[in-house]
């Protein structure tokens, strides 16, 4: 018997293997990072004397009947189910199956961002018997020794998070395969990355983003203790880590801090980080190359400053856009720009100014997605208040009424006098107007010789990136 088995729910839940087979006509899960959230509990958990288990069903490829059957031979106590809104479908099958074959000798919890996002949904699902808002590493602690001492848990609890990140251990990725977690499936990319957590929080409030909702105060661990982690699991990941942080760079102090320490061990670590374009200069953008990043990822979401900053709300300029991918370039660090198209006000001059944004600044990748409005943010309340989206629509997907697999099925942000084709259109001319281009060629033939990796990557993309070219998006993400 264990006291806890934590589930990563994933988007698609098939039955068995022959259900699963449809597994790639879905496009799938991405399985390149592991459930990070997860793993802080279990490492709290362990850290008290608590016995703990993990199945991510995605990225272990299990079907229900294999996750029953896990249930049946390590009989927990407690079941933990990590959800987004993304995968609460497969979150409900998954606690009312446990539920019919188990009875009620099992207490079922729900955690993770869903329920950030919409914490009156235990009410309106009761197949759960408790679930907990936000940071959950103090909170399940408790939870787990109340129940062992016989006492009853039950409804909503709200999470009390650690003020001193420091304090948290280190994830407990011996109870995963850290070794299964490579990338997306369709690159098939050779090694595990390592994902990692330097910060919480952002103190931005964008309109389609669910952070403001997660409501996490901003807090940084140590430079030191980040090191120390990276350097734990270097020979898991090969020295090659993502950070998962909403937004890297926020504090210039911390950033050199944490770059010197890495520069001061003397390891080859190669690294990848999210930040914002208001949020470098060139003094971070020198030590962070030092430091052994190869890529930064900007939202820039939209190539029309009036949409990025009056309707999304993102408080950036092009100028700074313009400025934090040319220093990139002058230090070789590859800028990568998440561009989005589907806003409340937007106009088709608005659209190509975002179809050109990456070929204007010379940033070196760019993806585009169709805006989807999530619980949790501005957007998704405009949806719903415009009639864009039914009002009941969490409660439809989570019960599995509209079909199966989140991406192929969840609405998508269409403004007034557009279709979804053509957003679908400009996201093909984004791709083809920015890769199909004599100065990208030229700078990417550069690149190569620069990180020959690169190289390599390019020619396992090269299958998606014609697929891109021609239907705007991966199978099953054209989001
Ligand atoms: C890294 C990341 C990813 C990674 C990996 C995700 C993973 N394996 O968990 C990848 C790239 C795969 C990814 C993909 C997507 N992501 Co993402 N992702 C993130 C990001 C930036 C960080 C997640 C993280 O590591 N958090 C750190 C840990 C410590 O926090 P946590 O997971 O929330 O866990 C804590 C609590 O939630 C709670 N908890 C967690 N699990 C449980 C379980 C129980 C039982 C309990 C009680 C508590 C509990 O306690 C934990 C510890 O404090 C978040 C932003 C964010 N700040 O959350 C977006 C975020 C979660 N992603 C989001 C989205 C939209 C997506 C995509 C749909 C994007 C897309 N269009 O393709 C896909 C969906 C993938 C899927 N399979 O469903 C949204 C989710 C919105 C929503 N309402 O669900 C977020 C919030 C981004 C945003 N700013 O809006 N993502
Ligand atoms: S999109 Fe980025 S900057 Fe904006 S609120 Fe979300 S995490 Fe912060």
């Amino acid at each position: 018997m264990i006291d806890v088995l934590f589930i990563h729910s994933p988007m698609i839940l098939y039955k068995d293997q022959a259900d699963a087979a449809h597994f790639k006509a879905h496009g799938g899960d991405e399985k390149s990072l592991y459930p990070l959230g997860i793993l802080y509990i279990a490492a709290c958990l362990e850290k008290k004397g608590h016995s703990v288990k993990v199945i991510d069903v995605a990225a272990e490829n299990k079907t229900l009947e294999d996750i029953l059957s896990s249930i049946a031979l390590e009989k927990p106590r407690i079941i933990g189910i990590s959800s987004m809104t993304t995968s609460i479908h497969s979150a409900v099958s998954l606690a009312k199956s446990i539920r019919s074959r188990f009875g009620n000798d099992i207490l079922i919890g729900l955690g993770g961002v869903h329920m950030c996002c919409d914490p009156t949904f235990l009410k309106r699902m009761p197949y759960f018997d408790f679930g907990i808002t936000g940071e959950a590493e103090k909170t399940f602690v408790e939870v787990v020794e109340k129940v062992k001492e016989g006492k009853k848990v039950q409804g909503v609890i709200l999470g009390e998070a650690y003020e001193d990140l420091d304090d948290i251990p280190f994830p407990a990725r011996h109870l995963i395969n850290a070794g299964i977690y490579k990338r997306d499936e369709q690159m098939k990319f050779e090694v595990p990355t390592a994902g990692i957590l330097g910060s919480r929080g952002c103190p931005y409030g964008c309109s389609f983003c669910c952070i403001p909702a997660i409501g996490q105060k901003v807090r940084l661990r140590s430079a030191k203790n980040i090191v120390d982690e990276m350097e734990s699991v270097y020979d898991l990941c090969q020295g090659q880590y993502n950070f998962n942080d909403d937004c890297m760079t926020l504090s210039k102090k911390h950033t050199l801090e944490f770059c010197q320490e890495l520069i001061e061990r003397k390891l080859k670590m190669r690294w990848i980080a999210s930040t914002r374009a208001n949020a470098l200069d060139e003094e971070m953008v020198r030590a962070l190359k030092r430091a052994g990043c190869t890529d930064l990822y900007f939202g820039v979401e939209s190539g029309s400053e009036k949409i990025r900053n009056s309707v999304i709300k993102k408080k950036v300029t092009d100028e700074q856009i313009a400025k934090a991918v040319a220093l990139c370039r002058k230090h070789r660090i590859l800028s990568n720009l998440f561009l989005m198209v589907g806003f409340p006000g937007e106009t088709k001059e608005d659209m190509l100014k975002t179809v050109h944004i990456g070929t204007k600044v010379k940033a070196d990748v760019v993806g585009i997605h169709i805006t989807m409005p999530l619980p949790g943010t501005e957007i998704f309340e405009y949806a719903v208040k415009k009639s864009m989206l039914p009002a009941d629509i969490i409660d439809r997907y989570a019960r599995g009424e509209m079909g199966r697999g989140f991406r192929d099925v969840w609405p998508l942000f269409v403004p007034e006098g557009f279709t979804l084709q053509d957003l679908i259109d400009i996201k093909i001319k984004t791709y083809r107007s920015f890769y199909i281009n004599f100065f990208w060629i030229l700078r990417r033939i550069r690149t190569w010789f620069i990180l020959p990796k690169k190289f390599k990557d390019d020619l396992k993309l090269f299958k998606i990136a014609i697929y891109v070219f021609v239907k705007g998006g991966t199978k099953g993400q054209l989001s």
